[in-house]
């Protein structure tokens, strides 16, 4: 069960400080699921929804968010959260703009929402109450805001002008109105020919890919309005392209997929960097992934460092880990997953070789927790979460008695490791939730 990838390291690529170990045994769960067919029900959403090309969301306390279409009927969408199995639609549309997919984002204390075609982000209570929403008319003359990410007490996006100038900006309502800092601008008069939409964290850093003037790209940084740190460049030997997804996590390290030329062919690299050290988390050809459809969905970063991506390999569609030193395959094309209507296997025809596993980005939460929309062999998506499975003790990807016997061993003798609920002491309640993770299974 062991899938340790040997990663080839370039020598223009650096090792940095150890991360988290990548687990070997995961929990996959299912939250919702939307329908495809009039005899096929939904799960935990309104009759008729559909979990098509969505983009699912998690946050630190494990519970992930997705919106639902309709294709038919009064409803133009709702959003959905929920944990362990349950949940509610907390937001629903009839009539008017629905919301776009791409943008939302799911905190602690956070629904952000963006209007269909951008014209307002919406902060709104998990409950879907609307606390606030950013619009027009404001100082930095946006009208279209795309990738919103919410920050703690203030939004990140990459608004466009009515004069079509794209900008990377942090706004928030201050005590006099709208108070927007806009980090970086693209077009006439600028370095840039144009920029992607960006990633930024609650340090209030912003990243992603640009285009300059002189014709290359880069993977850039900002801890500021012109603070600018390269992370990567397009100038560099054997690259050819610098693919736009990108993500950062909260002390600002950033993954990024690149394509190389190399004399034994092309290959796409998955890249974690800070600006100081780098780490090839993969390339094509480990664990059997192929080469073309990497990069065409953005990776996800977690807080340590482990960097989760969709990518394909013979079977097809399926979700990795990894932190630099290990690699895992955690699901995909063909695997047979748990689901309100019994165990079903993930993939689907849907005509021609468009062959599914996976549908729309995935993302990651500090607990390396991931969400992921599964297209399951009836051809219906449900949105699941994957969870590291803590009793795997010993992390050999099984579970079973030797991860109890290891786990008593380490709490004999004290060890650090037997600190189960991280608490800082090891005392009984650290047996009892052991005891509790072992029998509840993954
Ligand atoms: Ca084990
Ligand atoms: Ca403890």
């Amino acid at each position: 069960m062991r899938a340790f990838a040997c990663v080839a390291v370039a020598g223009l690529l650096l090792s940095s400080s150890a991360v988290a170990q990548v687990p070997q045994a995961w929990k996959i769960q299912l939250q919702c699921r939307g329908t495809n067919a009039s005899n096929i029900p939904t799960f935990n959403l309104p009759a008729g929804a559909s979990l098509t090309n969505q983009t699912p969301s998690i946050n630190d306390a494990g519970q992930a968010a997705v919106r639902a279409a309709f294709s038919s009927g009064q409803i133009v969408d709702v959003v959905f959260i929920g944990r362990d199995g349950t949940g509610s639609v907390v937001v629903r549309t009839q009539g008017g703009t629905g919301f776009s997919s791409a943008e939302m984002d799911l905190t602690d204390s956070t629904l952000l929402l963006t209007r269909a075609g951008g014209s307002a982000v919406e902060q709104r209570l998990l409950n879907g109450t609307l606390e606030q929403s950013f619009g027009a008319p404001n100082g930095e003359s946006v009208v279209s805001y795309t990738r919103s990410r919410w920050l703690g007490n203030s939004v990140g996006y990459r608004g466009t002008t009515a004069g079509g100038v794209r900008k990377w900006i942090i706004d928030r309502f201050g005590p006099t109105g709208r108070e927007q800092r806009n980090y970086l601008a693209d077009g006439a008069g600028t370095s840039f020919l144009f920029l992607y939409p960006p990633t930024a964290n609650a340090a209030l850093q912003m990243g992603g890919k640009v285009d300059d003037s002189a014709g290359n790209s880069a993977i850039i940084r900002m801890n500021a309005p012109g603070a600018i740190t390269t992370l990567f460049s397009s100038t560099e030997p054997e690259v050819d392209f610098i693919a736009g997804g990108t993500d950062m996590n909260a002390s600002g390290q950033m993954a990024f997929f690149v394509r190389y030329n190399t004399s034994i062919g092309t290959v796409f690299r998955l890249i974690r960097g800070d600006g100081q050290a780098r780490t090839q988390i993969a390339q094509a050809g480990d664990l059997g992934i192929t080469s073309p459809t990497m990069g065409n969905f953005p990776p996800a970063i977690s807080s340590s460092g482990l960097v989760a991506f969709r990518a394909r390999d013979a079977a097809g569609d399926a979700l990795y880990i990894g932190d630099g030193t290990t690699l895992k395959r955690i699901v995909g094309m063909n695997d047979i997953v748990n689901t309100d209507l019994g165990p079903l296997a993930l993939g689907f025809n849907f005509g021609g070789a468009n062959i599914q596993a996976i549908s729309g980005p995935i993302d990651i939460n500090t607990r390396n927790q991931i969400v992921f929309c599964g297209v399951l062999s009836n051809g219906s998506i449900g949105m699941f979460t994957v969870s590291p499975c803590a009793a795997d003790f010993n992390g050999d990807g099984i579970l079973d008695f030797f991860d109890y016997l290891d786990f008593v061993a380490a709490f004999s003798a004290n060890d650090p490791s037997a600190d189960f609920n991280g608490d800082g002491v090891i005392d009984f309640f650290d047996y009892l939730d052991f005891v509790a993770a072992f029998a509840e299974g993954c």
